[in-house]
């Protein structure tokens, strides 16, 4: 295993500096934040990046994310230029020697919280989730109103957008994710890069839209769409764990043995009623993840790929991008990376 932190770059109140200094941390996960969705990636950026990531001897494991066109995730004839853009941005990454790509295949939103700052007994803050809030929320202005993270859409593009998806059943999504998948994973493989799915956060449906990537069944059925080890997985622990009935020790387990977890997001969560959960420090006891469970299968299973602490709180005082300050994700990361050492193989 090799433990990881996000970093969104040059602009990240967090610096590589900090990150450097976290006990076992070795990469750092990123991307080209400033390119547009659907501009191929220049391999010289990427570069550039890995090589700013070098200069504090750290490596860069992992991009997170290429972000996916709507037009191919709606599967309209436009989405060939789509995907070849994002095959060339694979391509790039290759190049650069990134080994793994993390994306997801979530429709207009990725993920979606309905508090930014819960207040925790303790002083601390998180994000939160609640369904019934979620709608109650007014999407006729666009997405200014929303809480959570959503890419920015006026009411015009939204009102479109949704009318667009309002046609796609969970099914016609997953024809445009094995279409893609199929064009994708040969350009993947043949730039030694390893694609790693993230699953939906929230996994269920949110304002009328379909999210397919929920369960260990879609998980299975996303490896059986394309046969090959390009063809992976980001398992996200505080994703799929928002649903009571997702086993995710079961999952590293299984998919750990298949050697198709390519990359690892490590976050608790505690349950509420049906639909509903807050984002809890990372030990086990904080949350309903067995985050002890999960790593055991992992390295039962000689699972050497990238992990990171994924979402914090907000403790001591900071102030920063939601879920990714520095003090909690750094907390985090040495939790696991003892968790991990104390794991016999
Ligand atoms: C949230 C992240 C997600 C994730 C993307 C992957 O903090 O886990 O935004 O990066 O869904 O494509």
């Amino acid at each position: 295993m090799k433990m990881t932190l996000r970093w969104y770059g040059a602009s990240d109140r967090v610096t590589l500096q900090h990150l450097r200094q976290i006990p076992t941390v070795q990469g750092i996960v990123s991307s080209l934040h400033d390119v547009a969705v659907g501009t191929p990636w220049r391999a010289s950026d990427v570069i550039d990046l890995r090589d700013t990531i070098a200069e504090h001897d750290l490596a860069f494991s992992v991009v997170e994310s290429i972000p996916v066109h709507e037009e191919i995730k709606l599967g309209t004839p436009a989405r060939d230029r789509y995907i070849d853009a994002f095959c060339e941005s694979v391509t790039s990454v290759g190049t650069a020697g990134v080994p793994v790509v993390c994306y997801n295949y979530m429709p207009v939103f990725d993920w979606m919280r309905t508090a930014l700052e819960l207040p925790h007994a303790d002083g601390s803050t998180s994000l939160a989730y609640d369904h019934d809030e979620l709608e109650r929320i007014d999407l006729s202005r666009g997405t200014g109103g929303l809480p959570g993270w959503a890419a920015a859409y006026d009411a015009h593009a939204l009102t479109a957008l949704r009318a667009a998806w309002q046609r796609m059943e969970g099914e016609a999504v997953w024809d445009s994710l094995a279409y893609f998948l199929e064009r994708v994973v040969p350009v993947a493989t043949a730039a030694n890069v390893k694609l790693a799915i993230h699953p939906d956060d929230p996994p269920w449906s949110i304002f009328g839209l379909p999210r397919i990537i929920v369960d260990a069944a879609a998980l299975r059925r996303v490896l059986s769409l394309v046969d090959s080890l390009a063809n992976g997985l980001t398992l996200c622990t505080g994703s799929l764990g928002a649903r009571a009935d997702n086993d995710l020790a079961a999952m590293a387990e299984e998919f750990g043995a298949r050697g198709q977890i390519h990359f690892m997001h490590c976050r608790n969560v505690k349950r509420g009623t049906p639909k509903a959960f807050r984002e809890v420090a990372h030990p086990s006891s904080y949350g309903d993840v067995d985050m002890c469970g999960v790593l055991a299968a992992l390295k039962h299973n000689g699972f050497a790929g990238p992990m990171r602490p994924d979402h914090g709180r907000m403790i001591w005082g900071e102030k920063g991008r939601a879920g990714y300050g520095l003090f909690d994700r750094a907390l985090g990361a040495t939790y696991l990376s003892g968790l991990w050492e104390g794991i016999r193989e």
